[in-house]
């Protein structure tokens, strides 16, 4: 127990906007599992983040659906809800209380110069909801409500795990030393997985096409089916240069996947083509996500379990949480009964 007070704490959450991707698994959950021994770690599910974008808005079986599944593909990862705290945002009422908090302390400016924003904002001009605009202070909220020293993410949300740590100092320069400033930890790999059929856009769930991307659970011949037509170049050499970013994204991937360096890829399949590297990449996606999918296929079956593990880990969220808001809410002003 007192060893466990030493840890430091790791905090990250995935919003529940599809089944996760090859790009969200390369990227982020892979290296979730295995931090807990290290780390204090609180692992969740981003569902009040998901309401930002008109696709999961009005849709609330969709919502629900969704969310009972990733908290099970979470376990299927390998996540412990023992070991881990692994919890539901909206279960725990803090998150949405220190993010209104945390919104009269951001600056206009600054909220409004976060690319996602604008990339998001672009996708729907009709259906621009200040909720879009605040979704950075609750990710701040999420993070700074645990304390959290060390927050892994993918390369795309960089800008909003900086944009977290100047709302922390500010915090910090009015009302004495309150919050952690966290810092992002990036995939070793860099991962950023791109899509198969735009290789210089991003892998992306909610990608309205299915061929871009992989999904964890996905059948293996459809995962075959979708590498094989990925798109690539016109030459013919397996080789990691600027200006293939098909052929660059296969390569990130099976080296992922198989811990193989750039070098020993280029080298295995010197002189073979494209062909024979689309097969073994094929090949080592699936051997790398079959074991993820069978483990899943029996937790989404146990419903009182899954309810049983959210409910625990929603109350320890609570505890913790809680104690920060208390705080936070004493600083500013707010009077206490
Ligand atoms: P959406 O399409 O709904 O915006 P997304 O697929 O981009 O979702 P998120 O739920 O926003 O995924 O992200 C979950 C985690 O996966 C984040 O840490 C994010 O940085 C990471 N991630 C998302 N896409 C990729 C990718 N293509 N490559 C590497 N990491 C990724
Ligand atoms: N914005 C993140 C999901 C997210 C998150 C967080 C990640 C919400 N709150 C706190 C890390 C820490 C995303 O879309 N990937």
């Amino acid at each position: 127990m007192e060893q466990k007070e030493k840890k430091q704490t790791v905090f990250s959450l995935i919003q529940p906007t599809g089944t996760p991707t090859l790009g969200n698994y390369l990227g982020a959950l892979k290296n979730w599992a295995n931090m807990s021994d290290e780390y204090d770690c609180l692992f969740g599910i981003a569902d009040l983040h998901s309401i930002t974008v008109p696709d999961f808005r009005e849709k609330p079986a969709q919502l629900r659906k969704n969310t009972r599944e990733l908290y099970a593909l979470l376990l299927a990862l390998g996540l412990s809800p023992d070991k881990n705290t692994l919890f539901v945002q909206s279960h725990v009422a803090a998150h949405s209380q220190l993010a209104w908090i945390l919104n009269c302390y951001t600056q206009f400016g600054e909220a409004s110069r976060m690319t996602q924003f604008k990339d998001k904002s672009a996708k729907h001009k009709d259906n621009i909801t200040v909720g879009l605009f605040a979704y950075p202070t609750l990710m701040a909220a999420d993070i700074l409500l645990y304390n959290a020293s060390y927050v892994p993410i993918g390369q795309d949300q960089k800008q909003h795990l900086e944009l977290a740590r100047n709302i922390a100092e500010r915090f910090n320069a009015i009302y004495g030393e309150l919050f952690t400033v966290p810092k992002p930890l990036i995939g070793k790999t860099g991962a950023k997985v791109m899509s198969l059929t735009e290789p210089l856009k991003k892998m992306s769930k909610s990608d309205e096409n299915e061929k871009s991307y992989i999904t964890l659970l996905d059948e293996p011949s459809s995962i075959v089916k979708k590498i094989k037509s990925a798109v690539t170049d016109s030459e013919s050499e397996v080789l990691y240069r600027e200006g293939k970013d098909g052929i660059n994204n296969l390569i990130i991937m099976y080296s992922a996947c198989t811990g193989q360096s750039i070098k020993e890829i280029e080298n295995e399949f010197s002189g073979k083509g494209y062909g024979a590297f689309k097969s073994a990449v094929a090949d080592a996606v699936v051997k790398e996500l079959m074991p993820i999918k069978e483990r899943y296929n029996q937790y989404i079956a146990d419903k009182e379990y899954l309810d049983k593990c959210m409910r625990e880990n929603a109350e320890k969220a609570a505890v913790r949480s809680q104690r920060t808001l208390n705080k936070v809410m004493k600083k500013v002003g707010f009077l206490q009964i």
